[in-house]
């Protein structure tokens, strides 16, 4: 009897995106993408078989983003907690196309380094989604935790922080401040900077509240776009001082802009961030009806719409580095903005917008379709460029062999009214109610696993790991 081996192949990888545009911050091709073990395995023409295969043909294939500057299930400087905790915030950025936060684990006064992660890892190891790391917020730079607390942290992986240059809770000032930068250079840590000059936002506020005016549009007039400007040349001058490089976070409009322009020229290793609501928000939008305004009171507030456009042409010609959300949800009701009545005046209202699900989707649409920014910098911005910063390069950041295979697919035609109905989050708002925008992410992948799928979300809580970080690429040129 003659015997006959039937040999049964093995598919040679888990899962293949298919004929797919892939775009890094580098190139855009057309390839398969293949994935075993929830890495990227090969990228080519005609990869082999997969258990499952995903048609992505007229769609394009991007790495995850990343949102490294986002308030998640933290407590506010006058002790107000964000709607969002790691399950809500994780599940609405997958949805939106993000694949890696990075959100703060916030010291408050008196508090220990250590207590402020216990607090943040005590909520996102059970709830997260998605995977992240976390930044620190410093907020009381004593002796102790200079000298002992936050060296340590640095070296476990925790290797960015924020300081603040106003908010009462918060503020550090310029002494504190190069304290803290002389010590992010001797870590090798990357320091962001919240620049405002806190004494004219506070000297402002009371001749505007003393004056009755106390609607949220003068949020804007306190926090000025001259006290923006000033606390920004500033942070660069104690940086350069020190001799460190350093981010500032959030720049809402030209004058500021210039100030790392110039730093930049010099030579000076000085990053910038900026965030939807300064391109899709003004500050008209703080002075709707009644405390309709108080959805877009957040610090440093939208400017005019010729500040928007140069900040627009900032992320045209580089001098911006990372485009995050700085997600920040209070919800419009007696635990969120209006904690303190519906006739709060603008000092009382919580400052911060939401935008972790729209970040991704409103850059699409407004930037890489209009022409205005290509698709590899809208990679780089949106997640390559904040992987090399934050020392998550080339685990996160782009689809390369060896990488998580963190991957959205982008369906670039799908056009969207954007309301609050639809997004995933906790909120009961979002600032961009009716706009449409034309490009939305219709998969996301996070480590091979499809988590957002056509309008369904399929990932439990907890999945998502923390990542230990390296030290900046961007800043040190690790190979
Ligand atoms: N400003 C901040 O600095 N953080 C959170 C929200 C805001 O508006
Ligand atoms: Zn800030
Ligand atoms: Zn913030």
């Amino acid at each position: 009897m003659t015997t006959v081996h039937l040999e049964t192949r093995m598919p040679d990888f888990d899962v293949v995106i298919r004929g797919g545009t892939v775009a890094t911050a580098a190139d855009v091709f057309d390839a398969d993408v293949g994935i075993v073990d929830g890495r990227v395995a090969a990228l080519g023409a005609r990869l082999g078989s997969a258990e499952t295969e995903y048609d992505a043909k007229g769609k394009y294939v991007l790495p995850g983003g990343i949102d490294s500057h986002c308030h998640i299930a933290q407590l506010s400087g006058t002790g107000l907690m964000t709607a969002d905790d790691f399950e809500t915030g994780t599940r609405s950025a997958m949805c939106g196309g993000t694949t890696t936060l990075i959100p703060f684990a916030a010291q408050h006064k008196g508090m220990s380094l250590r207590d402020a992660l216990a607090t943040a890892h005590a909520d996102a190891g059970p709830k997260a989604m998605i995977d992240y790391a976390l930044h620190l917020i410093v907020s009381d730079p004593t002796p102790q935790v200079l000298g002992q607390e936050l060296p340590q942290i640095v070296k476990e992986g925790y290797t960015s922080f924020k300081i603040y240059m106003t908010y009462d809770a918060l503020k550090l000032n310029d002494r504190e401040v190069l304290e803290v930068l002389a010590l992010g250079r001797r870590e090798g840590a990357v320091v962001m900077v919240h620049a405002e000059n806190h004494d004219v936002i506070a000297y402002l506020t009371d001749e505007l509240l003393s004056a009755g005016k106390t609607a949220p549009k003068y949020h804007a007039v306190a926090h000025s776009w001259i006290a923006e400007r000033e606390a920004t040349h500033r942070a660069i001058s104690l940086a350069e001082i020190i001799d460190v490089p350093i981010l500032i976070v959030h720049v809402s409009g030209g004058q500021a802009i210039e100030q790392i322009r110039s730093a930049q020229a010099r030579g000076l290793k000085v990053f910038a961030e900026t965030c939807p609501q300064y391109l899709f928000l003004t500050e008209s939008d703080l002075d709707r009806d009644g405390m309709e305004g108080a959805k877009c009171v957040c610090s440093p507030p939208p400017r005019d719409a010729a500040n928007q456009e140069l900040v627009w042409r900032g992320l045209e010609t580089g001098v911006f580095e990372i485009f995050s959300s700085d997600h920040a949800p209070y919800r419009m009701d007696t635990g969120g903005k209006l904690r303190n009545g519906p006739k709060a005046h603008f000092k009382q209202i919580a400052n911060g917008v939401p935008g972790l699900e729209v970040r991704l989707p409103l850059l699409f649409s407004e930037g890489v379709r209009t022409g205005r920014i290509s698709l590899e910098q809208f990679v780089a911005l949106t997640s390559t460029n904040a992987a090399k910063l934050y020392g998550i390069y080339p685990q996160k950041g782009s689809i390369s062999v060896g990488a998580d295979a963190d991957i959205a697919i982008w369906d670039p035609d799908c056009e969207v009214s954007i309301s609050q109905s639809m997004l995933h989050d906790a909120m009961d708002y979002t600032p961009y109610e009716g706009r449409t925008v034309r490009g939305w992410p219709v998969m996301t992948f996070s480590r091979g696993d499809l988590v957002w799928a056509d309008g369904n979300v399929n990932a439990t809580p907890g999945r998502g790991r923390f990542l230990r970080r390296d030290k900046s690429y961007t800043i040190y040129n690790r190979a």
